[in-house]
């Protein structure tokens, strides 16, 4: 096992754990396509988009052609990010939020510019931590919105203390029944757990090729449809919305194949997505019991 720094090996305590951090820290992937898109408007996402793209964007002048297509990635990528929030129910300024796997922060600073609260991104890159604040710095919200390199299978924040937490396509790196063990005890009574996710569909029957290859592209465990559920029940989550949003993501994706950002994946979402073999899932639940 690589030696790392002692903080790091607190928290990050697999060799997959590691292997995730260095993926992060390094994207050896071509991550222009997040921070071409974050320089939109300074709203850095680490997750895809939903909704009607606005296709008049192809049209047009060819040499600003690039430019009008990552807008319209972008703004269905932040329209994503506020379906997930319409979702976090009645949230008050003097609550707290968590962001499990809080990336660059986008949906971090979005949720505390809509409530006003407090929100706590976690993270496993020190790359992403450091980004991230030096955002909530820029943006003059750093005593509101901060950044942690923890473990968001254990935080180490105290019990009870949260009143919503997200995972924005974060699940794929974790085990899901240690994963919500550790949402259950940080979530308050009533609090509310929102998640948005590829899940690999357990109707179709075992995991497809394309979904394979996502994993290989990103280094992620894409878990089946069936273990959220399970994995929830188990540690007192109870759903309270399911969306299946399958078929508002395909349009991003249809777009983003037309953009000189495009990394690759593209096809096998879009195979993936199309055959049914995967889905793009919204599930939120309450935490019941003490
Ligand atoms: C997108 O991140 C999300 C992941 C890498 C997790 C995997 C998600 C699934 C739904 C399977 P990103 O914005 O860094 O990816 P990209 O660089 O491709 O835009
Ligand atoms: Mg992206």
């Amino acid at each position: 096992m690589t030696m790392l720094n002692p903080k790091a090996e607190a928290v990050l305590r697999t060799n997959y754990q590691k292997s995730v951090a260095a993926y992060w820290n390094n994207n050896p992937n071509d991550d222009r396509v997040n921070t071409v898109l974050g320089e939109v408007d300074g709203l850095y996402h680490h997750h895809y988009g939903i909704g009607e793209p606005d296709l008049s964007v192809l049209e047009g002048p060819e040499n600003t052609r690039q430019e009008r297509i990552v807008e319209e990635l972008h703004r269905l990528e932040t329209a994503q990010a506020d379906l997930l929030l319409d979702h976090l129910g009645d949230v008050r300024p003097g609550d707290r939020l968590m962001d499990g796997g809080s990336g660059r922060g986008g949906t971090s600073f979005m949720a505390n510019q809509r409530f006003g609260c407090q929100v706590d991104g976690v993270t496993i890159s020190e790359y992403q931590v450091g980004f991230a604040n030096d955002q909530a710095q820029h943006r003059g919200v750093a005593d509101k919105v901060r950044f942690h390199f923890r473990n968001m299978l254990d935080t180490g924040f105290d019990s009870g203390v949260m009143r919503g937490i997200w995972t924005n396509e974060t699940t794929m790196y974790v085990d899901l029944f240690e994963l919500f063990r550790e949402f259950s005890r940080l979530l308050e009574s009533g609090g509310r757990y929102v998640c948005i996710t590829g899940c690999s569909n357990d109707v179709t029957g075992g995991r497809s090729s394309s979904v394979s290859w996502i994993d290989a592209h990103y280094g992620c465990m894409i878990h089946p449809r069936s273990e959220y559920f399970r994995a929830m029940a188990e540690n007192d989550l109870v759903p309270i919305d399911v969306v299946d949003l399958t078929a508002a993501t395909i349009p991003y994706w249809e777009l983003r194949t037309k953009s000189e950002l495009a990394t690759g994946v593209e096809k096998p979402f879009l195979t993936s997505y199309r055959e049914g073999s995967f889905q793009y899932l919204l599930i939120a639940a309450d935490k019941v019991g003490r």
